[in-house]
């Protein structure tokens, strides 16, 4: 069911144009009934697909969501917004313009043209670059499945399902450039990408904060924060590789991130403002009997996330990273802007590490550090978010302040893996640790506190009691819109 009476005909898009194609089974902007082959291998996989998202895709039953779905690939208007049923959400293949000028703008191909074919030699690298983004795409969906029960208004039951869309559009962008370049091998690993399931004990997710539980919603805007923030900067270094198909699918799906990214920033900070204006209000910080989430909770679970996508960057020192740097598969945050030589052979920087109980510092290769390099940009991204949402409380006139933890904090992958550090940058023995970690991490008593409040409120334009209302509506519609039909009408 489409409502274009009812909102409106999509805007026409006024960019450069390379309109999808919505008549083939599979929507595309690449040609695809140019590839007879890899079209019917597509076409295998999407049955495989779609019976994934039945089993481990939103389990709430909706009747339709008003979604917005990608219509060209262009600077403006690329994407058209209607009530669909979701399952009948049209996943296609949609790369950003090809530009034929193109030339690798890094390492050892530096000058030499983008690559429109994978080179023997790189086969490897580019295919598990592929396989790890791709692996990452479906667990978030599979790890938000059962959050619509919950959900604090249908204007974020809408945009939870929006992500969830997109995320499922994620993977076939990879499953594409699996089956389009890596033949067998590729058609393999994307059958694997649904064989995977976030938190199997037999066949986990590759990437650990994959197979973390999304216990409720105060976890899932911390998690489109922070989590989906390390798939913008992952991304956005993706979008520089040689390999120009890898670089133009990136570039359309930081697009669609863009809105995942809102909804993290915009759902932290209407909590705080709800948990500012009740702790003003009742002038304590005990605020769970007056329906709002307390500070240091929310603290808590902000540390707990942000440990886990700090290690999604992979160890600060890395040859893997400075290989495919050479090689040109993977390049820097904002490569072309950066003011060096693009190959990085001379140059150094410094990197923290442990040693007998203190953090130091040592001089290496900048070639070797890349990880942390994108960590970096990553890491003032967030404090940047942090600062904005302590204005909540700044102008409640309160002292307390949400603060982003010491990068050593809580971590399992890198130099401070084996140690523990205190969201304070203190290195700790064992035992100072478990004294404290409590404080730090949220507890299961934590967790109950939050899940007694995520009682679900489906009344068009109304909130739960944690969370202020968002100032504005999707797509200039009023807040109240009705942006989801559940399927039982009874609820509504
Ligand atoms: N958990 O040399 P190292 C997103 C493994 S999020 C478990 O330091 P490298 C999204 C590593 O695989 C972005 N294992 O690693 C967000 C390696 O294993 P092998 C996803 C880990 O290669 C929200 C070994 O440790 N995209 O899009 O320099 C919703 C040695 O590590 C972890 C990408 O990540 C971990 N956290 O860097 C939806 C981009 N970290 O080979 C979507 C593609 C490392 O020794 N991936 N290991 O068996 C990459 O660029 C790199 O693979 C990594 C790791 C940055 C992840």
């Amino acid at each position: 069911m489409s409502s274009d009476a009812r909102t409106g005909a999509a805007p026409l898009p006024t960019g450069p144009l390379s309109q999808i194609d919505y008549s083939e089974r599979i929507p595309n902007n690449v040609g695809l009934n140019e590839d007879r082959r890899l079209q019917r291998a597509l076409e295998g996989w999407q049955p495989k697909f779609l019976d994934w998202w039945k089993q481990l895709g939103p389990a709430l039953p909706t009747k339709d969501v008003y979604l917005r779905t990608a219509i060209a690939v262009g600077r403006d208007g690329w994407a058209h917004f209607a009530h669909v049923p979701m399952e009948e959400y049209r996943w296609g293949i949609f790369l950003a313009e090809r530009n034929p000028e193109r030339v690798v703008s890094f390492g050892k191909h530096k000058g030499e043209p983008a690559w429109q074919e994978v080179p023997g030699e790189h086969r490897a690298d580019l295919l598990r670059l592929i396989v790890v983004q791709g692996d990452t795409e479906p667990a978030s969906v599979e790890q938000q499945r059962i959050l619509g029960n919950t959900a604090p208004s249908i204007y974020d039951l809408r945009n939870l399902f929006q992500v969830n869309v997109e995320e499922g559009r994620h993977l076939w962008a990879m499953v594409y450039l699996l089956h389009a370049f890596f033949g067998r091998e590729g058609r393999e690993e994307a059958e694997q990408l649904l064989k995977r399931n976030s938190g199997n004990a037999d066949a986990p997710r590759i990437l650990g904060a994959f197979n973390e539980e999304t216990t409720d919603w105060l976890q899932f805007f911390m998690f489109t924060y922070f989590t989906d923030r390390d798939g913008k900067y992952q991304l956005g270094t993706l979008k520089e590789s040689a390999f120009d198909p890898l670089a133009r699918t990136c570039e359309f799906m930081l697009k669609e991130e863009a809105h995942h990214m809102f909804v993290g920033t915009t759902g932290v900070q209407r909590m705080v403002e709800r948990t500012a204006q009740v702790m003003k209000e009742h002038q304590t910080k005990d605020i769970f009997p007056y329906g709002a989430i307390p500070l240091d909770v929310i603290q808590k679970y902000l540390n707990f996330q942000f440990a886990v996508s700090m290690d999604l960057f992979g160890s600060e020192q890395s040859t893997n990273a400075g290989n495919y740097y050479t090689s040109g598969v993977k390049g820097r945050w904002m490569e072309s802007r950066r003011k060096d030589d693009h190959v990085l052979l001379e140059a150094t920087r410094e990197m923290n590490y442990v040693a007998d109980g203190e953090i130091r510092t040592r001089t290496v290769p900048m070639l070797s550090a890349l990880n942390l390099d994108l960590r970096d940009e990553y890491v003032a991204d967030c404090t940047h978010g942090v600062r904005r949402w302590n204005r909540a409380f700044e102008e409640a006139g309160l002292e307390d302040r949400l603060i982003l933890p010491h990068e050593g904090f809580n971590r399992k992958v890198g130099v401070y893996a084996g140690h523990h550090v205190s969201p304070a940058g203190e290195v700790l023995d064992d035992e100072a640790w478990a004294a404290r970690a409590g404080d730090w991490l949220p507890s299961a008593e934590d967790r109950q506190a939050v899940a007694a409040l995520m009682i679900p409120e489906y009344e068009y334009g109304k909130f739960a009691s944690w969370i202020a209302p968002p100032r504005t509506g999707i797509n200039e519609q009023p807040v109240e819109f009705d942006y989801v039909h559940l399927a039982e009408e009874g609820l509504l």
